[in-house]
């Protein structure tokens, strides 16, 4: 057993508040199981720690006051994200509102939705041209100058928290562009800042590396390495060539990003999406996913903040099948020491291929083998987000399904959503050789309907949209509205032309906000159709204590098309019934009760329901009393 450095430590922090010393108590031990973990053999292990030590402890001091008090005031309340009142939006800055100044605008808009959460994709200074998105970034520490500046970000914050939002933000820490400064400094020789990425003097070790490595993005970025001629060395590219991939098994690293997301946090940041999360360790011989460092990266992160600023949350962005994806919330004894929040990728799949089909059993025999959330944290569902959807992920969730069953399956649905399959009501397009891009509204068949000005498949459409909100609602955890969807944008036929484009098929559906569509939400068109229909849900959902700290229990009826979600806390039982196909369905009634639609108000007489087309019900019991 390693000798503990902690009382050393805890000399070297008197003098701060009570809080601090409290905090730092019960979470420098984590962080320094983490930290040995990842650099315990190292001979300067106890300088790295004090290092690391200091740059928590200045993140404290220089924090803002009003940021202290939140602090304080979500200790106290740690399931406060977890609360069935919580909905999030994602946006793109420029996309949505031009400018960091340009969203104060629209903060009474993301209100009216009734949205408290707002992920703003990346705005920090990025490299100029190709630049995936905002996803190589140049700079932790700056705003994108066309996008703003700290102090706009700081305002923005602050006025998105006086109104009781809480904003997130992508922390890319698998790698920066190859402007950033040290990547800079590498390539003018400075020897100093070589060990922040991963070099190879020749094709020898990545070649080795290639035999058991997977490909991110095979079409427009084949291979993992990519030569620097300025070095004449290869560097460790996961993603675009210009993405260099950050090595953390130099301590300078994580100590550098630790101190780039403390800077963050005491801007007014909530919560980090941690980008491409389980790419931050490698591994010869394996796929160089989901080691087991990344996970005491994020151990290390998470106990540290808890010190210096403990209202922040992570949020895992890791594309992984279930089993893989439950570790990033912390498992067994390690629940709570990893991220509170995690994208639910195999929901959002299986939903599209349960619509694909008009069916959902498969839907509830994968959604039964997802192992359970440790308590503290929970799903982030959505449908949609700025990626494509990644049908890969599915490949290794079969519940049971043969190999070449599943196998034909993924393969149907991926052609359903580019559109090809005879009948399809879905426009997308497949992107590389394993995802399709494309909007919500475009995948649902809205593109197709208005297109033919068939006002049933119009009504189908807006039903269908509205069937997969309500399961991303009610299936336990956080909903996540990805901008535009509200009001059925589709999918950008422009795309190829925009900034930004650079042959990445993924623009297809990031297209700008149509704010005059979103004027007529209070008309009576489809996009009031379906902004309505999410605001209700969000109404019937902040009234769902059911909801609270629970993941639902799936079940199929109505001939395997109709999925039944149940719920059962100490607020009660909640039976979510949704219709997967286009036809009537009959299911069997809940029994001992009587049940309360939330949708229509009416209450269930008999031990049949009958759904309509893509029909759904919010059951809840009905009070005795009434
Ligand atoms: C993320 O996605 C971002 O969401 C993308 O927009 C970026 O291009 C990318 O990182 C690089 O920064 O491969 O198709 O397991 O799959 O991080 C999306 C996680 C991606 C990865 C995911 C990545």
């Amino acid at each position: 057993m390693a000798t503990s450095v902690r009382s050393t430590k805890i000399e070297n922090i008197a003098g701060l508040d009570s809080a601090y010393d409290a905090r730092y108590e019960i979470y420098a031990p984590d962080a320094e199981t983490a930290l040995r973990h990842l650099y315990g053999d190292r001979k300067e292990f106890l300088e790295i720690f004090t290092r690391i030590m200091h740059a928590v402890r200045g993140a404290y001091i220089n924090r803002p006051e009003a940021l202290k008090q939140l602090d304080l005031r979500r200790s106290q309340q740690p399931d406060w994200f977890q609360h069935p009142d919580r909905v999030g939006y994602m946006a793109y800055v420029d996309r949505f509102a031009g400018t960091l100044g340009g969203i104060e605008e629209k903060i009474d808009y993301l209100k009216e939705l009734g949205v408290n959460y707002l992920h703003l994709l990346p705005f920090l200074k990025m490299r100029p041209v190709r630049n995936d998105g905002g996803f190589a970034v140049s700079s932790y520490t700056e705003v994108e100058p066309r996008l703003g500046s700290m102090e706009d970000l700081e305002k923005l914050a602050s006025h998105l928290r006086e109104n009781g939002i809480s904003l997130c933000i992508d922390f890319i820490l698998n790698h920066t562009a190859d402007d950033h400064d040290w990547a800079r400094r590498c390539r003018n020789g400075d020897r100093a800042f070589k060990d922040f990425y991963h070099f190879f003097p020749d094709r020898e070790a990545p070649d080795q590396y290639e035999k058991t490595l997977g490909e991110a993005f095979t079409e427009t970025a084949p291979g993992n390495f990519t030569y620097v001629p300025e070095q004449d060395e290869w560097v460790w590219t996961t993603f675009y060539p210009y993405q260099w991939d950050l090595n953390y098994a130099n301590p300078r690293v994580f100590e550098e990003m630790l101190k780039s997301l403390l800077f963050l946090a005491n801007r007014g940041v909530d919560v980090f999406r941690l980008d491409a999360a389980p790419y931050l360790w490698k591994r010869l011989g394996t796929d160089c996913l989901n080691q087991p460092e990344v996970f005491s990266i994020i151990r290390a992160f998470r106990a540290l903040i808890a010190i210096a600023a403990p209202g922040i949350l992570l949020k895992a962005e890791a594309i992984v099948p279930s089993y893989n994806l439950v570790h990033y919330l912390g498992a067994g004894v390690l629940a709570g020491k990893e991220c509170q929040l995690a994208y639910n990728t195999t929901l959002m799949t299986m939903l599209w291929s349960a619509l694909a089909e008009g069916d959902a059993v498969r839907l509830a025999r994968v959604l039964e083998t997802i192992p359970p959330v440790a308590s503290g944290a929970t799903w982030l569902n959505y449908t949609r987000c700025h990626d494509d959807v990644g049908w890969d992920v599915l490949l290794e969730e079969k519940a049971g399904y043969t190999e070449e069953n599943w196998r034909e399956h993924v393969k149907f649905t991926r052609a359903f959503y580019s559109g090809d399959t005879p009948g399809s009501f879905a426009s997308g397009k497949n992107y590389q050789t394993h995802g399709t891009a494309g909007s919500m509204a475009s995948f649902c068949g809205l593109e197709k309907a208005v297109l033919r000005e068939d006002d049933d498949a119009i009504d189908l459409a807006v039903r269908r949209l509205l069937l997969l909100y309500t399961v991303v609602f009610s299936y336990g955890g956080m909903p996540l509205i990805n901008m535009g969807d509200e009001i059925g944008q589709l999918n950008d036929q422009e795309f190829a032309t925009r900034e930004g484009y650079d042959g990445d098929g993924r623009w297809l559906h990031r297209g700008a906000m149509d704010w005059k569509k979103a004027a007529w939400c209070h008309g009576n068109g489809v996009e009031a159709a379906l902004f309505h229909g999410v605001q209700k849900l969000v109404d019937i959902r902040s009234s769902t204590p059911q909801l609270i700290q629970s993941v639902a229990k799936p079940a199929v009826d109505g001939d395997g098309r109709v999925l039944k979600l149940h719920h059962h806390n100490a607020h009660g039982e909640l039976y979510i019934y949704v219709n997967f196909s286009p036809t009537p369905a009959s299911a069997s009634a809940p029994l001992g009760r009587v049940w309360r639609d939330q949708f229509s108000g009416k209450v269930i007489h008999g031990d049949r329901i009958e759904l309509g087309p893509y029909g759904r019900l919010w059951l809840t019991p009905v009070d005795e009393a009434e």
